[in-house]
Order: structure tokens, then sequence, then C-alpha cells
């Protein structure tokens, strides 16, 4: 046994002299930061600003050890450099792993050689003969289960499991093989023996996340570069594990409310006026509920990016956008990277004159092909690119588009990877595409909303594909290019509710697959699935089988319309978890197991989901389904078809045909019950009503302009339903927004109550 090193510390970072220093810092209670420098310079990008609160905090030396103890963990640091922690009550939590490793047995050269003849692929994660490699090796106990990891394929536990933090463009049909897919979102969320955990590790060259797929004693994470710096986090349940990571990383921002409307898409549909408008007109003549349409590549001229081809739009793109509008749909195009090369074209013009294309090693511009060809790659690490970007939307801002999607930012490219050393910079420094790769998509979706706040002064509404920990400040996400194939209906539920706990809150994927073709049957069990994503959009590639709502006829079209018309009366409930999430993190599509992190039964639950704390939806994900099992967790449900009553924790057959999403209100929850409208207006409600499920309850709703950033000056009116022996009650508490609702409807089992606003009073009297 080694002896202990001498310490320092300052403030609340403690420094152990070994003979490469590790530093613990004390951020909160629950969050302590592990650092080695190991060489990197620069600042993180998933955590913006000194995250640091004032906290109690003692060192102290047990002889063998010292242990760094605060109101929420304790973090022992041995003369080994072994570092275990627990939580306050002495349960372990995260403790390094000492056993022997017991690496899988690989192939040799001429066995990869054959295997990979025959079209298979050898997995590569980093490996020890990268220069800048490290390991850090953690016990995995039989109890613990993994949860979070951002996007990846596969189920809710991540455990068993090995994935790949490097941002790709696969077009691979999206299985539980694949060790990556667009996004790097580096936190794991444990429980072990039941006790909840977090680790962040803050590193944006690529890493792999072993959890317990090499043996079933340890997990491991490992790097090719970067220093090692991580966060452990604690919290007494999950939800205080998401509450403490995204305190760290930022929350998704209140929305626009019309951004939780559904959305129609379709790569292929811009290339025409007439087309679009088609689209526009079924929407109205089959009175489908929608608020925006989207624009794919097919808008552009010659898909240059912030252009439009005006011949496709009968000479005024502004004049259609206005149009649409007026019948109460947004426009959202689509915009890539990629700058065509193109000497004539002003964009690529500009950034060649300024330098703001990223460069090959030997400095010329780094060109690589993308979808208008041969294209130069904005250079988004530095500030002056990302503002000179955010300038440029001001081209679609102008035409009156209402949010912009970004796509192929991983980046991807269609001749072979950008070598590793390509120049990209890191701020104002000159680095590497191996550093910067990661954050490539965070980085341009930064820029995106940067230009999007100041052009329209209202809530960014921005999609990515590619991202790092952290773009859910600036980002909502859809999971890329999945397909039409019940598998990807499937892996819907965990995939989003993994991305929820990874911080990421406003999440969809294509509804109907995007590749591939769909059916009726699995078109319809989509939208049902996916109604209360909070991204609701239906795309699909070019050349597939067309999958918008009417595409099949009936019955199709008819419940494909009815679970629209319910989404937009659940839109109020969920704009009140949105408000609640921009405070907590807490995000609105979850596991079940965040709600109720202690019943071993939902500890793996793929094929159910629940909308904040009450609502629980149980989806049919199979072929051919029409009954399926439904585990009701703790508390009285509600089924929200037919009012049946049923005690929780028991496992229940429920009925579902084709029509029928099995959906569950927990007893005793008060929800609003949004008007039936076609489109959310910009106008103000002056109405709403609440629904009691059971007799008593109580429940907050929150209302405001739904649009710009007033309520951060208190324009936000906070509204108390109480249900208390069978009498309702509506309090007004905070009115900073007007007008106020004029009416408030309260239904409860068996009778309706109106409430009117008495001005003088500021209260709300029985009718
Ligand atoms: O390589 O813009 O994921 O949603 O329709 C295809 C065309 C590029 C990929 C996106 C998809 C989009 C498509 N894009």
């Amino acid at each position: 046994m080694s002896v202990l090193p001498s310490y320092q510390q300052n403030k609340q970072t403690i420094t152990f002299a070994f003979p490469t220093p590790i530093q613990l810092t004390v951020i909160s209670p629950a969050i302590i930061r592990v650092f080695i420098d190991r060489g990197e310079s620069g600042q993180s990008y998933a955590i913006e600003g000194d995250k640091t609160v004032t906290t109690d905090f003692q060192v102290k030396d047990a002889g063998d050890h010292y242990t760094i103890q605060t109101a929420a963990l304790s973090v022992n640091l041995d003369a080994d450099q072994h570092i275990d922690v627990f939580d306050k009550n002495g349960n372990a939590l995260i403790t390094d792993y000492r056993g022997p490793r017991e690496h899988l047995k690989g192939v040799d050269k001429v066995h990869k050689r054959l295997v990979e003849a025959e079209g298979h692929s050898v997995t590569q994660a980093p490996t020890k003969s990268d220069k800048g490699y490290y390991e850090i090796i953690k016990s995995l106990s039989p109890d613990e289960y993994i949860y979070g990891l951002g996007d990846k394929t596969g189920y809710l536990n991540k455990r068993g499991f090995a994935y790949d933090n490097w941002n790709v463009d696969n077009p691979a049909p999206q299985l539980e093989i694949l060790p990556n897919i667009y996004k790097s979102i580096p936190v794991m969320l444990g429980l072990k023996n039941g006790h909840p955990y977090g680790i962040f590790f803050d590193n944006t060259y690529q890493s792999h996340l072993d959890m317990g797929k090499e043996s079933d004693h340890y997990y491991f994470y490992s790097a090719v570069q970067g220093n090692l710096d991580y966060y452990i986090i604690g919290g007494t349940t999950l939800k205080d594990v998401v509450t403490n990571y995204t305190y760290l990383t930022g929350r998704t921002p209140l929305p626009q409310k019309w951004t939780l409307g559904y959305q129609q898409s379709r790569w292929g549909y811009s290339a025409s006026e007439e087309e679009v408008k088609a689209i526009a007109d079924n929407l109205e003549k089959y009175d489908l509920p929608c608020d925006a349409i989207h624009f794919d590549v097919d808008y552009m001229n010659g898909y240059r990016v912030f252009t439009w081809d005006k011949d496709k739009y009968n000479g005024n793109p502004k004049k259609f956008i206005t149009k649409l509008q007026k019948r109460g749909l947004k426009v959202i195009p689509i915009i890539d990277p990629g700058v065509k090369q193109d000497p004539d074209y002003h964009i690529y013009a500009e950034g060649l004159k300024k330098g703001y294309f990223v460069k090959a090693a030997n400095g010329d511009v780094y060109i690589n092909k993308v979808w208008p060809g041969k294209s130069a790659f904005p250079d988004f690490g530095r500030p002056e690119v990302r503002k000179w970007w955010a300038n440029n939307g001001k081209f679609l801002t102008d035409l009156g588009v209402a949010g912009i999607w970004i796509d192929m930012n991983e980046p991807a490219t269609f001749e072979g990877p950008i070598p590793d050393d390509t120049v990209f910079s890191d701020q104002n420094t000159p680095s590497t595409h191996k550093k910067m790769h990661n954050v490539y998509g965070h980085n341009m979706a930064k820029a995106t909303y940067t230009g999007l706040k100041e052009q329209t002064g209202n809530r960014p509404f921005v999609i990515t594909r590619a991202a790092y920990a952290g773009t859910q400040k600036y980002s909502t996400v859809w999971t890329g290019d999945n397909r039409s194939m019940w598998p990807h209906i499937q892996m819907m539920i965990p995939q989003l509710c993994n991305l929820g706990l990874s911080g990421f809150s406003f999440t969809g994927t294509d509804i109907g697959g995007f590749a591939s073709d769909t059916t009726p049957e699995l078109l319809t069990r989509w939208i049902e699935a996916a109604i209360f994503s909070p991204l609701l959009r239906n795309h699909a590639a070019l050349g597939t089988r067309q999958q918008e709502p009417w595409a099949f006829g009936e019955p199709t079209l008819s419940i494909y319309r009815k679970y629209l018309k319910l989404r937009y009366r659940f839109i109020p409930y969920l704009y009140d978890l949105f408000a609640k999430e921009s405070q907590s993190g807490l995000p609105i599509m979850r596991p079940v197991v965040l709600n109720d992190d202690q019943d071993p039964r939902v500890r793996d639950l793929n094929d159910e989901y629940m909308v904040g704390d009450n609502i629980l939806v149980a989806p049919v994900v199979q072929k051919s389904q029409i009954k399926r099992l439904v585990y009701l967790p703790a508390g009285n449900w509600v089924d929200f078809w037919n009012g049946a009553e049923y005690a929780g924790k028991q496992d229940i057959v429920v009925d579902a045909p084709i029509d029928k999403l099995p959906l569950f209100i927990r007893q005793n929850t008060i929800l609003p019950w949004g008007p039936a409208v076609s489109h959310i207006s910009d106008a103000a409600l002056h109405a709403m009503t609440f629904r009691v499920y059971g007799n008593q309850g109580t429940y907050q709703h929150y209302q405001d302009n739904g649009r710009d950033f007033k309520y951060q000056d208190g324009e936000w009116n906070n509204y108390t339903i109480s249900v208390e022996h069978g009498k309702a009650s509506v309090k007004l508490t905070h009115h900073g927004y007007q007008p106020v609702y004029q009416q408030v409807t309260v239904e409860l089992a068996d009778h309706a109550v109106t409430f009117n606003y008495d001005a003088d009073h500021e209260s709300y009297v029985e009718k």
C-alpha cells in the first residue's frame, strides 16, 4: 500500500499531489467533479459558466484514504488513486473496480480479414494504442441498472451493451446492435441496489461506454484523448439526479406553444409550391389539426444553404409562406452545414474570403461531398463563424419561417470521413476535427438558436440531428433516419425516454418511419404510440410509400384524426409540463422508473411510458396485437376511455383494437383540457377547462403568451385548481400576463362547475 499524498485546497477544489495530480471539486452538495489534466486546454461545451455553489464540506484523513464529504455524498480517495462514492447513508454508488480485467476474446488478423470479407464488421472501440487513451473502470453490482446515454439504440436499461460516442450518419437500420448514431451525450444514470447516481463524462473526443458487455463485474468509460473530466452526480431519487445533471448542463427552455402541435413533413414536398399547397389543402379537407409543414432540401437553389429556388415558388416564396401562415400553418425549412463550393454563390464566396471554413492540415479549405456536391464546412467552433451563420439565417426569417431544422451536422460526408487532423477551431484556437467533431452539431444549433432569437424575438424552434450534452439549451432533437418497421416503433419508447433522462426533453421520432415503406397498421400504431411525444412529426424519405394521414384511406384516416384531436386537447398539459421542466429538468415523456425508482418491476420496462407524473401510456407496438398486458405502477389508475378503476402494482390485460391506445390517468389527477382547435392560435385563450379524474386533487396551471420572452419579465399567470370534498375552487396567484381567463370550467365526475373572473377582486366566482 502506497502512502497518501498531501493535498491543497483552493476554495472548493482539492488537489491531491499524485505524480499526475487529481482534482476533486465540490460543485454542489450532490455534484463533485473529478479532474485530471492531460494537457487539453479549452472550456466545456456542455457546461456554460461556473456552476459551483458555495457548499459545506469536509476533507478527512482516514489514514489509508481521504474522504470528501458533503451533505449528500462522500467520496473516498485512496493512495492507489481509487475513487469510491457513497450516498449520505453510506450506500455505495460508484466504486472503482479492483478485480482483474476480463477482456472479450478478440479475433486475430487472419480471421478478422475473413469476417470482414463477408461484409461483417469487427467493432473498433478506442484502444490502448491510441496515444491519448485512458479508461475508467467501475464495479457493477448484481443489482444495478444503467440508463441515459442519449440517443443510443436498444433498450431502456443499457446494462450488458457497449456504445461509442462519435456522431455518425449511419444508414443501417437503427437496431440494438449499433454502437452509435447521431448524438454523443455521455451521461449515464444508475440504480445500484436501488440507489440512484449519475456520471457525466465531459470529453468531446471519441469515447466508448461499455456498460457491462465485457464483463458482468464492471462497466467502463474509455476515450481516445482529452482530459479525464467527469462529474459524480447524486440525488435521493433518479429525479434528483436528472435535476442535478440538468442544473449542470442546462435545461430545455420553454418552447413556443404551437411547436407542440402536429407537424407534417416529407422529403420531396418542397420541390414545388403546388405540392406543398396540396398538403395544406388535404390537411384542411380531412379536418386534421396541424401547425407546421417542413420544407426539406428541395426548396433550395441547388442545395445551396440560405437560398430559395424562386422558380419552384412562382417567383415569390414569401408570399406563399404568408399564405400558409394565414391558414394556420408555419413553415420550417431544413438547412445543412455543407456550403456548395461555387465561387458565384455569395455564402461560399464570403465564407472563403473571411476564412470561415474548416481547413485541411495543409491549410487548404477542406472539401468533401454532401447534397450540394463539393462543399466546404463552416467552422462552428469559432464565435465569429457562429455569428455569421446566425446572421445568414435572416434570409429565412425575413421570408417568414417559424423555425429551422438542421441536418447533416454530425457532420456527415459522402466521400469518406473527415480526417482527424482537419483544422476545426475550439473557440478561437485552432484545434482538430478529432476534438471538435462531436460538438459540431451543438455549435451549429447554438448559432441557429442565436440568430432566430435575435431576428424574431420569439423562443427559437430549432430541430437538430447531431448533438452533444447541453445541446438541449438550444435545440429540440429528432432521432434521425429510422425506418418503417416494427422494431423502430418499439425502440421509440426507450430511446426517447433515455434522451429525456439525458436532459433532452423536447424529442421525437419520424412518425410512420423515415426509410422503407410503412403500412396502414404501422402508421396507425405509430401515431397512437407517439401521441405524447413532445415533437410530433410525420416524416418520410423520398421514394418511399406516401404516409400522410390520408394516404391509406379509412379507417387509418379517421383513427389518425382522432389521435391528433386528442393531442390538441392535451397541449395545455404538455405546455404546463414544459413550464415545470424548464425549472426541474424533468422530461415530459419519461420512463416509469423515473417516477417510481423503487419498484423493481419498472426498471427495465420498454413498452410503457409516462407523461409527467400522472399519465401512463401503454401503446401497442407489436404487429397484429389487439390486447396487451399493462403493468400499472403503484397508485390507483383510471382508464382514460371508460373510467374503469384499477389498483396499481398489478398487471392487467386490456383490449387494444386498432383504434385504441391504452391510456391511464392516476386517480385524483386534475388535467387541463384544451379547446378543440385545428391550430394553436397566437390569440389569447379566454377560457380553460380542467378535468378531474377522481374526486379530489390539486393542479398548478401555467399561462403566458406562448411565444416570446416576456414571461421572463413576469408576464405569466398561475392558476391553482383544487377539488376537495367534491367542491372545486380556482385561485389566481400571479397574474403578470393579460388577459387572464374570463372563464374556468372544472369537470367533476358527475357535473361541471363554471367560474367567472371577477376583475375587481381578481378572483374566480362560481356561476
Ligand atoms: O441524407 O434532407 O435525416 O430527415 O429528409 C439525407 C434529406 C439527408 C437526412 C435527414 C432526413 C432528411 C434527409 N436528410
